[in-house]
Parts: structure tokens; sequence; C-alpha cells
């Protein structure tokens, strides 16, 4: 070993311990790569599952999400089938882990240590070195996901939330750069001597504990991060896309809270806690402000029942319900705080998991937008926006913010998730659907046929049913609705002639006069339109 010191180009064998020493090198700055990685994704595990900070990892996947199209998006959805969300963040993860590992090399060549070393412990210059590799990590991530940083599933407001997420990048990286740092150093070759004080044989003894230290390290982060990773899948929201579906082919006219469909972007859904939560009122309005949970609740408020329906929901399907909401109109809101600015012309939501939408002010007030708290008379379920949602008449769910925590009046346009995608965001298009009946009948005597249409504010006018594929329409009979803004009964009794097969299609013709159009397409990105045909054997 001394003599690569003296003589190092001249001696072949010394070229081969060189060779061996670089190879031994890379191994370690791998393995310290590795073990840090370990450590620091148990870090974000921890603080995700406990604190609500959202990992890198999902705030990567917030980010790419929203550069998709919808059409690539739903096209990624279906690819990854029931692994929807799971699947692509974790190799998101299993990237993060082999680019952690890798850059373990990247640090040990900027470094550059003289093998064999003389000490285990790192020097200034790898210190910095390790330093200036976290900051840049921080930095890159505080830049690249700037607008997602603003999450926070305790349900923290925005600036605290943005605030929480960047301290958790901080010891997240922090605590990569030390470990790879730390970890190098007891794993690459000493150089063992009887100078400093003890033998060899401790010296020997010393290095291999610190080997087998960054080993447990590495273990120990290893098995706990798994250990948080089943306890995230245990949180996992795999009631995303449940439906509501009728009951005996009816469809009552106030879905059960428990019944209700639901979507949602998250892989965990937020568990806003009303110590922290607040909702803020800011931007152009008369003065700002900023609420409790419990001093929300003390502003005049209304009930009404108001029809959510999913961009999604295709003829005939069961994405959307209805419910009897309880909160503030956004009206009685801006009127605590001095009204719209004349320049407001956008009123803006975000939500705690990060999501926002925004909409024209003039059409939110004419809707009579309501932030709602309560739903069918309990306190709102936590996947449908514990503790305040937003409901906009006449726009899709989509458009419907849960977990609100700041409406903010600006005056342009904000994207959002959906929006970013390029999913249509304009008043829903009208439709009808047959709930029965869905099944065979018996031949002889009359036949109920009935469901429900919808349109949004605009009401429904007139729905019609043909038994023979739209060849000849009836004119079915409305039941009123509970409100102008929900779902609309209709029924019809039908006399057949003849026993046989029958398609039934249902249209219907919104407030304003308008037909629901026959023209067929799918929901990706504009909303799916065409009428709901039912194929029926009278025996
Ligand atoms: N904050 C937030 N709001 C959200 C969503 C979401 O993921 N996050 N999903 C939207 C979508 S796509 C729909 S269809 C409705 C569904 O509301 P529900 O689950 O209460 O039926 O919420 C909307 N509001
Ligand atoms: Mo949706």
């Amino acid at each position: 070993m001394e003599k690569i010191q003296e003589h190092p180009e001249k001696d072949a064998r010394s070229r081969q311990t060189r060779l061996r020493y670089g190879l031994l090198a890379a191994l370690a700055a791998l393995g310290a790569g590795l073990v840090a990685s370990l450590v620091t994704i148990t870090i974000m595990g921890f603080l995700r599952l406990f604190a609500g900070i959202p990992t890198p990892v999902e705030l990567f996947g917030d980010r790419v999400l929203k550069l998709l199209s919808a059409d690539t998006f739903v096209r990624m959805l279906v690819t990854f089938g029931h692994d929807s969300k799971l699947g692509p963040l974790s190799l998101a993860l299993w990237g993060m882990l082999a680019l952690g590992t890798v850059l373990g090399l990247l640090y040990a060549l900027l470094v550059r240590l003289r093998l064999p070393v003389q000490s285990w412990q790192p020097e200034k210059r790898e210190w910095l070195t390790a330093a200036a590799l976290s900051l840049v990590m921080i930095l890159l991530a505080v830049i690249l996901f700037w607008d997602e940083l603003r999450q926070n599933f305790l349900g923290l407001p925005i600036d605290q939330a943005r605030f929480a997420t960047i301290l958790g990048l901080i010891l997240q990286f922090c605590a990569y750069g030390f470990i790879l740092c730390l970890a190098y150093r007891m794993l690459i070759p000493h150089h063992y001597t009887e100078e400093s004080g003890s033998s060899v044989q401790s010296q020997r003894r010393r290095q291999l504990l610190q080997r087998a230290g960054v080993a447990v390290v590495g273990l120990g982060a290893g098995v706990a991060g798994l250990q948080l990773g089943n306890e995230y899948k245990q949180r996992y929201t795999s009631y995303d896309g449940t439906q509501a579906h009728p009951h005996n082919e009816i469809t009552s006219p106030i879905t059960p809270n428990d019944e209700h469909y639901v979507v949602t972007q998250n892989p965990i859904d937020p568990t806003p806690n009303l110590d922290v939560w607040r909702l803020e009122v800011t931007g152009l309005v008369g003065k700002t402000g900023t609420y409790t949970y419990e001093q929300l609740k003390q502003l005049p408020s209304t009930s009404r029942a108001i029809t959510l329906e999913c961009i999604a929901n295709g003829p005939g399907s069961g994405l959307m319900s209805t419910a009897i909401w309880h909160g503030v109109t956004l009206k009685t809101l801006l009127a605590h705080h001095g009204e719209a600015q004349n320049t407001a012309k956008y009123v803006s939501f975000s939500s705690v998991d990060g999501y926002t939408v925004s909409l024209p002010l003039q059409e939110v007030l004419e809707a009579d937008a309501l932030l709602a708290w309560q739903m069918n008379g309990s306190d709102l379920p936590l996947r449908h926006g514990y503790p305040l949602r937003v409901l906009i008449p006449g726009r899709y769910g989509e458009e419907n913010p849960k977990w609100l925590t700041r409406v903010d009046l600006v005056d342009h346009f904000i994207g959002g998730l959906y929006s970013d995608q390029g999913w249509y965001n304009g008043q829903l298009h009208t439709m009808s659907r047959i709930d029965h009946p869905r099944s065979a009948r018996k031949f002889g005597g009359p036949i109920e046929v009935g469901g429900i249409a919808f349109a949004g504010y605009r009401g429904i006018q007139k729905v019609e049913v043909s038994t023979d594929a739209g060849t000849t329409w009836n004119t079915a009979t409305l039941t009123s609705p509970l409100s102008p803004d929900t779902w609309v009964f209709w029924n019809w009794t039908w006399q057949p002639a003849q026993a046989g097969d029958y398609t039934l299609v249902v249209r219907a013709t919104d407030g304003t006069g308008e037909q629901q159009t026959s023209h067929r397409q799918g929901t990706v990105p504009n909303g799916a339109t065409g009428y709901h045909e039912v194929k029926v054997t009278l025996q």
C-alpha cells in the first residue's frame, strides 16, 4: 500500500490496487447513496403520514399530472388499471431511490478522496460538498414544485403549508447529505497504522463495526420504509370513483352520504385538523379576513339541495348524486368583506390538497354558489371535503372544490389540475337517464318508465321517451325538483302493444328550451354527450 504513494505509475501491481480501490470506492459510494436514500424516504413517509407534509414523490406527481393532456391522463389511468395512483407513485419512488443511490457516485467523484483514508471522520471539504449537494436538491425541489408546496393534509392554511413543506424538504435532503457524507467515509477502505495509538486489529474491528452500523441503519430504514408504505396503502383512497346506484331501479331524490358518489385526485385524502385549519378570504375584496371553523359557522347560513355530477359521468352511469348542503353563500360571505372590488373578475378557490379552481365571479354569484359545512344534516364527511367545500350549481363536479381553505378574488384565470389538462370548464351539458326498466319485464299491462334529468341551474323543461330507438317520442311527466339546482324526476306510462325487444331512449330539454344533444361523445375532455339507451325484453 505504501508503494502506491511512492511510485504510482510504474508498478503494475499498484495499478491493479488502484483499480481495486476505485471499485471499492464506487461500491461504497453506491452503498452510502442507497442508505442515505432509504433514510430520506423513511423521513418523507413519516412526515407525510404524521404531519400531513406531501412527499417529493407526490409533489413530482402533481407537477407532472398538470403537464399531461386529458387524453394522456386518462390513458395513464387505464394503463395502470386498479393501481392508477399507487402504480405511478411507486414507480416514481423507485426512481427516486435509484437516483439517490447513483448520486452517491457523483458525490464520490466530487470529493475524490485519496484511498485508503486515514480516518473515518469526514473533512470540512466533504461536509461542504455534501451540504452543497443537499442545497441544490432543496432549491431544485422548491423551484420545480413551487405551486405544489402549498398543500398540507392536516389542513394548514396555504402560507404555513408551503413553509412546512419547505422545512420538510430541508430536513429530508439535509439528512440525505449528512448520511451520504458519513456513510461514505465509513464504507471506503481505511489505512490502518500503529501510530494512532490503537492496534491495527482494533482499528479493523472499529471499521467493521462502522460498516455494520451503516448496514443496520440502511436495513432499519428499509424496514421502516416498508412499514410506512403499508400504512400509506391502508389509507389509500380506494373509494375513488365510487358510483351511486339506484336501488331496485329507483333513484332516491336525496342520496345518503355513504352512497354519494366520490371522486378525488388524492392517493390519500386530507384529514384537516380544526385547530390549524382556517378559511381565508383574500384578494380583491373590500377587506380580507380569516375564519376558524367556529367563526365560520356563525355566518348567516342556508340549506339547499344540489346535484353534483362528475365530468366523467357517461350516459347511464352513477357518477352523480344529490344532497342537501348547508352553509354560507359566496354572496353573503363577500358582503361580510365589503364586497368584491370592481377589478375582481374571477374567484379562485384553493384547497388543502393543493387543488385549485377558478371561475368567472359573475357567473358564480348568479349561480348562488354555496360554501357548505354540512351534508344532509351532518358535518361534511372527510371524503366529501371536511370541513368546508364549495358547490357551484351548473358546473361539473371538478369545479366544486372540497377541503376549501382560501377564497381569493382575482382579475385573471388561475389554472388547476383539470383545467391545465384541458378538461372542459363551462356549463355542464344537459343529461337524462332511464332508471327503470333496466331489466326484462313480463308482457301484459302498463309499464312505468322513469328516471332523472339534469341541466344544473338551467333546470329541465321537458323529458321525452322513445320505445322505438328514437323514431317516435312521448312526453314524460315531471316531478317538481327539491331545488332549482337538482336533478328532476320524470316518468311515463308505457302501454306496449306486443312482446319483443325494445330500445328505450330518453332526451331532455333544459329550462332555456334547448334540447339535449344526440351527438355521442366520450367523457374526455369535454364531458360525455348523447342519449341514454336501454334495451328491454318483454316476454
Ligand atoms: N380539493 C378537491 N376538490 C375536489 C376534487 C379533489 O380531488 N380535490 N375532486 C373534484 C371532482 S373531479 C369531483 S367529481 C367532485 C366530487 O365530489 P364528491 O366526491 O363529494 O362527490 O369533487 C371535486 N372537488
Ligand atoms: Mo369529477
